[in-house]
């Protein structure tokens, strides 16, 4: 059960962030529009959401999930990857403060991105990413083993980050695309599997009694209906133009 969650509105700046792709600038005020009906199914989910204000000087800070990883006990704040994003930390650390007691970080040489890490109950997946590296896959799964959990690292070969190909649904179902449909790690869950022409609906998130997809996906929006699952359809257009996806807009705790 999901009691927060923390968004940072995009600045003017977002039209600069990085991407892979190639689908074009994003349109600022429709990304705005989308942002806030990302708020609004946060909070029909039951979350309260915490809305930090832009920061142009970081275009993709938008992306809050690359900041930080939370548990019910303790936060560990990141040392993303990417050059442009590492002072997004700054940022996020003192609001991260105020909700938890515990925080650890992830030191240079260590770089990690929240985009890569995956919880599946008391285990840990650690993507090594363009944007994690070994260092700080296994800085994080020391402190995590430190803590109870177990943790996991997974090379990863195509995705930008573990998060763009699975997500964890709850009542051990993973819903998974690509290069992790057959993969080892993954297979001991149930697995409710995208199909390739809407490889980006496997960046969803469940958060209490809804799972969160992205519109225009309606195999995978039919898969989730006929396991059981309640879904509610975000337009993401202008965030998947920069690589984000339905997890990188959030923290939840
Ligand atoms: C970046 O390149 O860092 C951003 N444009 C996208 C970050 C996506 N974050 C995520 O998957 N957790």
């Amino acid at each position: 059960m999901f009691k927060h969650t923390i968004v940072k509105i995009p600045g003017e700046s977002y039209v600069n962030g990085l991407t892979t792709s190639n689908l074009g600038r994003p349109d600022l005020a429709k990304a705005m529009e989308q942002h806030r009906a990302y708020i609004n199914a946060l909070e029909k989910c039951g979350t309260k959401v915490n809305v930090l204000p832009s920061n142009n000087d970081f275009p993709d800070s938008t992306f809050v999930e690359d900041t930080a990883v939370l548990t019910p006990h303790f936060a560990v704040i990141t040392n993303p990857g990417a050059h442009s994003r590492n002072g997004e930390i700054h940022d996020i650390e003192p609001v991260i403060k105020s909700f938890f007691e515990t925080i650890y970080h992830i030191n240079a040489p260590g770089m990690l991105d929240g985009g890569d890490i995956l919880q599946i109950e008391d285990h840990f997946y650690i993507g090594v990413s363009m944007r994690t590296n070994l260092e700080g896959a296994e800085q994080l799964k020391k402190i995590l083993e430190s803590e109870g959990y177990k943790a996991s690292i997974i090379h990863l070969e195509k995705f930008f980050h573990l998060k763009t190909g699975v997500a964890y649904l709850g009542d051990h179902t993973i819903i998974v695309a690509g290069e992790f449909i057959d993969h080892a790690d993954f297979n001991s869950y149930k697995k409710i599997i995208v199909p390739p022409e809407e490889e980006y609906a496997a960046n969803c998130i469940r958060v209490n009694d809804y799972v969160i997809i992205p519109a225009g996906s309606p195999v995978t929006k039919q898969k989730l209906t006929e396991e059981g699952y309640q879904t509610i359809e975000l337009e993401m257009s202008e965030f998947k133009k920069l690589d984000g996806g339905l997890s990188c807009l959030s923290l939840r705790f």
